[in-house]
């Protein structure tokens, strides 16, 4: 019987969740980056070792790395974008050399994953992370001021955010610029208001049909080093998984991934399956996403969101909301029989709750919240796989 391989997200020796507190909560495997490497530059053998000889130390795996970061100018192909895919081949090669085998990455333009609330109290008095559109679209509209914001949302949109904005207060409006632009934990940039602005504009001519190019160019590079080294690149979906701020995101959909697949079909080129990300769009079919991309599914993120009709999601509890998170492990069951392999999974996220409630922590990345959601799913994925077997 393959079950899943059991990971949590460690964000190095500055984590306040320790190497030890992930193996108490019962993973294998250890998913981290090396993040004081800048972004573009070569990860050395030497720099991979030395993290991996301090999870060694606990005993466990680095099975997957999240990620090495794909530089800005190798999404627009302007610069040294060149010597920028040249890096990253590297550091495929070395990661592979010291046995590390999954690589992370995403394609987003500027931004990693965004919410605008990171600390949302939910009914059991837990905090959650969320993004609420009235909140964003204040602060496109109204805070970065971005040239022709306003075009792109309803007069009842800018309205209700105008009113959003007006309940703020100057602590609250700083809190929300913060939020999406500071860089949540894993994203390697961080900008001020001037910055993520020229940041922006590093988009002009960059529309949806230029960026899949631009993915499929990088993928046709680095997809053959992969094959070359048996490294498994996967790619994580968008987050929220629309254009947002006005640029073109191309990894939000099943006809987006299929597209990939088609250009570069190898099985190296694979894909993070990200319940919380693909989620957030009701026309996304989940258990339907992995009977169709099963063969390249190589890491997974398990999370649910609760959206409304106004466009707002939280993060849920890992088995409430609005993923079947019972039938996409069902599906995982199944592919990983058929496959012969455990595919690392990690709980994406988690609520600050209990003890965590009274300490700094990494937003989305407690240590109890993220401890409840891999219990819960471990159970149901035990309880799914015992029963197949009967
Ligand atoms: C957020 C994460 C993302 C993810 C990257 C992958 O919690 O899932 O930041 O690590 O998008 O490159």
């Amino acid at each position: 019987m393959y079950l899943t391989e059991k990971t949590m997200r460690w964000y190095g020796p500055n984590d306040p969740v320790s190497l030890w507190d992930i193996k108490q909560a019962g993973c294998t495997g250890v998913v981290t980056a090396l993040h004081h490497i800048p972004n573009g530059q070569v990860w050395t053998v030497e720099e991979i070792n030395k993290r991996k000889h301090q999870i060694d130390e606990a005993g466990m795996d680095w099975t997957v790395v999240e990620s090495v970061p794909v530089h800005e100018n190798i999404k627009t192909q302007t610069g040294n974008y060149k010597t920028c895919i040249e890096n990253y081949k590297a550091s495929i090669r070395n990661l592979s050399e010291c046995n590390v085998k999954i690589v992370t990455y995403n394609f987003m333009p500027v931004l990693d994953w965004t919410r605008t609330d990171l600390a949302f109290e939910v009914e059991d008095g837990s905090k959650a992370l969320r993004f609420e559109r009235a909140a964003f679209i204040a602060f496109d509209v109204y805070l970065l001021k971005r040239p022709g914001a306003e075009k792109e949302y309803s007069n009842e949109e800018l309205a209700i955010a105008k009113n959003r904005l007006d309940s703020m207060t100057d602590a609250e409006k700083n809190q929300l610029i913060r939020n999406i632009i500071a860089g949540l934990p894993g994203s390697e940039e961080s900008f001020t208001l001037e910055q993520f602005q020229s940041a922006l504009d590093t988009y002009q001519f960059v529309d949806a049909n230029k960026l899949r190019a631009n993915l499929i160019y990088f993928l046709q590079e680095i997809i053959p080093v992969a094959d070359e080294c048996a490294v498994k690149m996967v790619i994580h979906p968008d987050d929220p998984p629309y254009p947002i701020l006005g640029l073109p995101r191309v990894v939000s959909t099943a006809s987006d991934i299929e597209a990939l697949v088609q250009a570069v079909p190898s099985l190296n080129n694979g894909l993070c399956y990200c319940t919380g990300s693909f989620g957030v769009r009701p026309d996304n079919e989940l258990p339907e996403m992995v009977k169709k991309f099963g063969d390249r599914i190589n890491f997974i993120h398990l999370r649910s969101t609760t959206r409304n009709a106004a466009g707002d999601f939280y993060e849920a509890n890992h088995l409430e909301g609005d993923v079947d998170v019972y039938a996409v492990i069902k599906e995982i069951v199944k592919v990983m029989q058929e496959r012969k392999v455990s595919i690392p999974i990690r709980p994406d996220h988690g609520h600050q709750m209990l003890d965590d409630l009274k300490k700094k922590t990494n937003p989305g990345y407690s240590a109890i919240g993220r401890l409840r959601g891999l219990a819960e799913i471990r159970g149901v994925e035990f309880g799914i796989a015992r029963n197949m077997a009967e």
